[in-house]
């Protein structure tokens, strides 16, 4: 993935380590024995059942290098299952709880998966080898032969880019440093107690410095089943819980719920925000409603991950979205014609670095890289000159459903499928709560159809309930650009003058 010149680079600076999952985990179980890791599981319980699990994998049939869907819930299961399959060399696939078959199954085709790993409350149809959280296929542990460090550990599902999800190849070595570089900046330690709100497979939750991070500083990971206020209150209180993660729809829940809870949310020290934009008002509502320090996080599972850090002035904690994790992320604010631009104009963000892939699976969309290996992010951002980078907004067509992405080419995909639909055009609508939602305008082939029947048959076609439009609308015709094709600048604009006109 990296040029021998920069892998040489990052492991001279010590940021490539040469360490698998596997090892890792291993290393951990021996110098924190038994405290608690995560859910009620002891480091050295998770290391066992990741190593009896592994055999047990192998003995169905996996093996390294093969690619595994995982689909399951907030939960211990999640870590045994994908420290198992990094023990085999075999490579999960990050499904979110919220995908249906139609995720699944492009996860599976775009993966070449062998197998399904997940659990019966979220299990979808799968034709081949199918494992169970439910029923965990143990062994006794043997010996492995495992990955490389340099190895791809995992495939992770891209929000970030234009047109169909893509995979994301992650390697042990550049994956373990982006946990490394975030745990030593958010300050986390043995005491650190971190609540999994958010879906423990994105890469947010997971790894900035997530779950992942908790682990390496010797922590205790809570998983919440779900982020809801009351669920999260209750597990705070009662686990003394001193850092979370949100996105921000979720800050703004759990703000107006804190007013009036009589939970005890004394224990939170930290609370980071990202995934989406934060609006200031209720970025300043989080110290003096939670009584905790706010961290805005700006990340994308491609790699690069910035922070705000914990002696950043308060303006900056408000204001920006925080600076790179590592002194060799490279960050370029260009113009159309990739020429950068001087800190303070807004720009086209580039990057590359120690943890930013350089092409996804399969060489998949190789124009989303420049020649020389920057990841074109699609994020319109200013920079500071402390360095820190102010997200102004988007390029690529993406819909950012308060931190959950939609591409609208994949929904449209699937209306398209529908017998009545001649054209159809999904565009972001502003939203007060999540900051945008899905609007869908829809030219029908012959006669009316309602919004209702086209929701129901995406929910049928067994789509993600995120990525089903917000709102259906039936016109006559799309406006056109000058060539010809569809306008999807000039029906934002549509929805932006209604919201405006109060409508
Ligand atoms: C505005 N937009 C943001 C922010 C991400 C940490 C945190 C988030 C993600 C994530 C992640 C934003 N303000 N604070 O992987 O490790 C938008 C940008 C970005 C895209 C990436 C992490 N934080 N975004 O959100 O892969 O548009 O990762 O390119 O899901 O989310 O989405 P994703």
């Amino acid at each position: 993935m990296w040029p021998d010149e920069f892998a040489a680079r990052y492991r001279a600076a010590g940021y490539w380590t040469g360490e698998t999952f596997g090892a890792w985990l291993r290393r951990l179980a021996a110098e924190n024995g038994d405290r608690p890791a995560a859910d009620g599981l002891t480091y050295r319980e998770l290391d066992e059942r990741a190593d009896r699990l592994a055999a047990g994998l192998g003995e169905l049939g996996l093996a390294r290098g093969d690619r595994v869907v995982v689909h399951l819930p907030n939960g211990a299961a999640f870590l045994e299952a994908v420290f198992a399959l990094f023990r085999l060399g075999a490579l999960p696939v990050f499904a979110l709880p919220a995908h249906r078959s139609s995720e699944i199954a492009h996860l599976r085709s775009a993966s070449g998966a062998a197998a399904y790993l997940t659990s019966r409350a979220l299990e979808t149809p799968w034709d081949g080898l199918v494992v169970r959280a439910e029923e965990p296929p143990y062994a006794p542990p043997r010996d492995l032969d495992g990955p490389e460090p340099g190895d791809v550990a995992f495939l992770q599902l891209s929000g970030g880019s234009t047109g169909l999800p893509k995979l994301i190849p992650r390697t042990h070595d550049d994956y373990l440093y982006s946990v490394r570089a975030g745990a030593g900046i958010c300050g986390l330690g043995p005491s650190t107690v971190y609540l999994c709100a958010l879906p423990v497979a994105h890469n947010f939750p997971l790894s900035s410095p997530g779950v992942l991070g908790v682990l390496h500083a010797g922590g205790r990971v809570v998983m919440a089943p779900d982020p809801s206020p009351e669920t999260a209150f209750a597990l705070i209180e009662r686990e003394r819980v001193t850092m979370t993660a949100l996105v921000p729809p979720l800050a703004q829940l759990w703000l107006d719920a804190a007013a009036r809870t009589r939970r005890d949310l004394s224990s939170l020290r930290l609370l980071q925000v990202g995934g989406a934009r934060l609006a200031p008002d209720v970025a300043r509502r989080v110290p003096s409603v939670l009584g905790c320090r706010l961290q805005q996080v700006f990340g994308m599972a491609e790699g690069l991950v910035n922070y705000t850090r914990l002696d950043d002035p308060d303006d900056i904690v408000l204001t920006t979205q925080g600076r790179p994790a590592s002194p060799d992320d490279e960050v370029l604010v260009v113009d159309d014609d990739d020429r950068p631009l001087p800190d303070g104009e807004t720009g086209h963000l580039l990057t590359r670095g120690p943890y930013t892939i350089r092409r996804y699976h399969g060489d998949a969309d190789p124009a989303a890289f420049t020649a020389d290996g920057f990841y074109r992010t699609g994020d319109l951002v200013r920079r500071l000159p402390t360095g820190h980078l102010v997200v102004e907004g988007r390029a690529k067509d993406v819909i950012n459903r308060g931190g959950e992405k939609v591409s609208p080419e994949e929904v449209e995909g699937h209306l398209l499928a529908h017998p009545g639909v001649l054209d159809a055009a999904v565009v972001p609508a502003p939203d007060p709560y999540l900051g945008e939602r899905a609007h869908a305008f829809v030219v029908p082939r012959n006669g009316p159809l309602t919004g209702a029947e086209l929701r129901r048959f995406l929910r049928e076609r067994g789509v993600a309930a995120y990525k089903i439009p917000d709102r259906v609308e039936c016109v006559a015709a799309f406006p056109v650009t000058g060539v010809g094709k569809t306008s999807k600048r000039e029906l934002r604009a549509t929805l932006g003058a209604r919201l405006r006109g109060g409508e």
